[in-house]
């Protein structure tokens, strides 16, 4: 039986990845250091999980100007980084992506349970969240997100803390993701998964998700199937996964 959807934030429940980047530019710039991601580079370093483990990533193989600096100043980078990212967040408004509100709010009603697991850190989640839902009524029972699990995406920690929280077996949910290191993730964990492409997983292989889609959908706004299973309309609504979710229970 479905109990519960386990969503990942970034690219996911919205396009916020170009935000982090320009969030990491920011930073950089208030500490005076002469890096500059561009949208290129950041698809490249978006292989690498996680802010602090992708920044070091880049230091690591691009050894560029500054980088003696790096290590005294990871922990100022990244905390520069964070608050920046907020304030683009909250100044953009930052929308939810087609259908998440729709899905979430269908959930809800149907008490069907909700969690998040993301590699992005808790304030991240917390200021989306904060924009998009009324004070006081943000839907997730369970967040599990950065730093709380041992090991980034692609290893299943996140998603088993998820699962953890909600106190179900995997068997029992469906995780949304949109990158190729958060399949494998959710696969990890024993989760079967629904893949929505983003802005910034245009060329993943989407490959051990049920459905691949461009976005779940509207009505009137149908998305793009991709692969796997098909929706009716175009659009994934919650009658259509617990379809799914009853028949592969076979
Ligand atoms: C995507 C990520 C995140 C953000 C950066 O996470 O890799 O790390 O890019 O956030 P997901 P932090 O798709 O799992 O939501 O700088 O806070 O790590
Ligand atoms: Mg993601």
């Amino acid at each position: 039986m479905l109990r519960a959807l386990i969503f990942d934030v970034d690219g996911t429940l919205a396009e916020t990845e170009d935000l982090h980047r320009q969030a990491f530019n920011r930073a950089f710039a208030e500490l005076g250091l002469p890096w500059h991601w561009d949208a290129a580079l950041y698809a490249d370093l978006l292989t690498v999980m996680g802010g602090k483990e992708r920044l070091a990533h880049y230091i690591d193989t691009q050894q560029p100007a500054g980088a003696e600096a790096f290590h005294a100043l990871a922990p100022e980078i990244h905390a520069r980084k964070t608050a920046a990212y907020g304030a683009l967040v909250a100044e953009s408004r930052l929308p939810l992506r087609p259908g998440i509100a729709r899905l979430i709010a269908e959930a809800r009603a149907a008490g069907i349970r909700l969690a998040v697991a993301t590699t992005t850190s808790r304030p991240n989640v917390d200021r989306l969240l904060a924009i998009n839902f009324p004070p006081g009524d943000a839907p997730f029972d369970v967040i599990a997100a950065g730093d709380e699990a041992d090991r980034k995406k692609p290893a299943p920690d996140v998603f088993l803390l998820a699962l953890a929280g909600l106190d179900i077996a995997a068997s029992e949910a469906v995780a949304v993701e949109d990158s190729a290191a958060g399949i494998s993730s959710a696969r990890a964990a024993g989760l079967p998964v629904l893949a929505t492409r983003s802005r910034y997983t245009g060329s993943h292989k989407l490959d051990g998700a049920f459905s691949a889609v461009s976005d779940l959908g509207e009505p009137g706004q149908p998305h793009q199937h991709i692969g796997g299973v098909e929706w009716p309309g175009g659009v994934v609504d919650l009658a259509g996964l617990m379809r799914w979710h009853e028949a592969s229970d076979d």
